[in-house]
């Protein structure tokens, strides 16, 4: 199917735009979960599936629950949640697939459901906070929110109990897929510590270059790492926590601990009506609201950093994720100044002979930034959406406006993209969508965007 446009000479109504976006979501249904995309990525992602609620949210709840639902079918025995839950029906059609991960022997992985053995950032609290306010009857779905919210709650517990080894109120990610930008040059700094023996990459072909440019796409030294890693983790069977033993890839990273603090935080609100304790619940968000502050904040940066644990450094380099803290009220007001001054700064602005779309995924000063390919510059809709909120937490609503307005342009003059190029000078006939077209959580989160705050 082609993308649909909306770039038509005419300005597509909000009514024709939201009706657009549903559109793109019900075409990517596979049975009872909607697909992140039409063809590069046909089986259930993790982080999607809750930007791809919030959206349903507002015009098919039932569709809203239904994803949370296939999703937490994966849930492994230790309450890990994994980055992908395979459809049986599109079996051969993505690489790394079931079979290549090979978990059907992991003692924690649920029978009868095929998953990956990695997980990604814990989104899902605050996904079902926001849809609560949207549901259409809070005491039909009651059942669903208790559910889910022990899901999520085990979830939690996973992090703090399995990826948090010096109890810091940080969880760290053993693969550059947990961390959802995938791509950012920040994991080529962590892989250099390390030597890959090429016998340890066992031979594997790529399916995602049969769907979108090469230039748009990780380039092939990536993959191997990527693939390098997956093949640790099987050998080990993905038993934890032995397979961390000599695991030389383990990062503190602001993106999924902000995720992970923010959703504790929703968890809390949610506590009382679902009449659930949530003392625990407390103490893991300010913890990890402390730790970001006390470990990965950077003073002289003005941005928070990762921090590789296995080699003990910090990785210096300016990605948006250092900004996302926002979101889950981490930063004081002066952290606050400091994240905003780079927000506006030539990194993430551009210059008036150069403007940019907020907000690039990496600093367009930095060397490695590359305007094209994914998770090293291009625009993405769930960072500045994220973004957004943050910015509005702290009363910027100039600057939250901006994202936004940037974000609907992106959206209205090339259609629901995966990623978009960063520079608003891109010429006339250029094309500013990259990745895969019909992008689900691009359109779901337009919806939520668009919907009553
Ligand atoms: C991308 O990641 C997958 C691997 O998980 C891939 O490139 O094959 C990332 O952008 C990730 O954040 C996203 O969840 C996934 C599906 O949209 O695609």
């Amino acid at each position: 199917m082609s993308e649909i446009s909306l770039s038509a000479a005419e300005p597509v109504s909000t009514e024709a735009f939201v009706l657009a976006a549903q559109k793109v979501l019900r075409n990517n249904i596979l049975n009872s979960f909607t697909k992140p995309a039409p063809a590069l990525y046909p089986h259930q992602w993790n982080w999607d599936a809750g930007f791809i609620a919030l959206g349903y949210a507002h015009f098919d709840f039932k569709q809203a629950c239904s994803e949370l639902t296939a999703l937490f079918r994966g849930q492994w025995a230790n309450g890990m949640l994994p980055q992908i839950v395979f459809s049986i029906q599109n079996t051969g059609k993505y690489f790394p697939g079931y079979f290549f991960w090979d978990t059907r022997g992991a003692p924690a992985k649920p029978r009868n459901v095929r998953t990956s053995g990695i997980t990604m950032p814990p989104v899902h609290g605050f996904v079902l906070e926001r849809m609560l306010r949207y549901a259409p009857d809070t005491r039909t779905y009651r059942p669903f929110f208790r559910k889910m919210f022990d899901k999520i709650v085990w979830l939690h517990r996973y992090c703090y109990e399995n990826r948090d080894p010096d109890s810091e109120g940080l969880a760290f990610i053993c693969h550059p897929w947990e961390s959802g930008m995938d791509n950012l040059p920040l994991w080529q700094d962590v892989f250099a510590c390390f030597e890959i023996d090429p016998a340890d990459v066992p031979p594997y072909q790529r399916r995602d270059l049969e769907h979108v440019d090469a230039d748009h796409r990780p380039r092939k030294e990536s993959y191997d790492r990527y693939i390098f890693l997956v093949n640790r983790l099987r050998q080990k069977r993905y038993e934890e926590p032995g397979v961390w033993q000599d695991y030389p890839f383990q990062v503190q990273e602001p993106l999924f601990n902000t995720m992970l603090s923010r959703s504790n935080e929703a968890l809390v609100e949610m506590g009382a009506w679902l009449r659930r304790d949530t003392g625990q619940i407390r103490e893991w968000q300010q913890q990890t609201n402390r730790a970001l502050n006390n470990k990965l904040w950077d003073t002289n940066v003005g941005m928070y950093l990762a921090y590789d644990r296995v080699h003990k450094k910090m990785i210096e380099q300016n990605p948006a994720s250092g900004l996302i803290p926002l979101f889950c009220g981490a930063p004081d007001r002066q952290q606050a100044e400091q994240i905003v001054r780079w927000l506006e700064s030539p990194a993430f602005a551009g210059t008036p002979e150069r403007p940019a779309y907020l907000c690039p995924s990496y600093s367009t000063q930095d060397a490695r930034f590359d305007e094209r390919r994914y998770w090293r510059g291009p625009v993405w809709i769930n960072i500045n959406w994220l973004l957004y909120h943050g910015l509005k937490r702290y009363g910027y609503d100039v600057l939250a406006k901006r994202v936004k307005s940037d974000s609907f342009e992106l959206m209205r003059r090339f259609g629901f993209w995966e990623y978009y190029h960063p520079w608003k000078s891109l010429k006339q006939g250029d094309s500013g969508g990259y990745g895969s077209g019909n992008f689900s959580w691009t359109a779901a989160l337009a919806i939520d965007w668009l919907a009553k705050e």
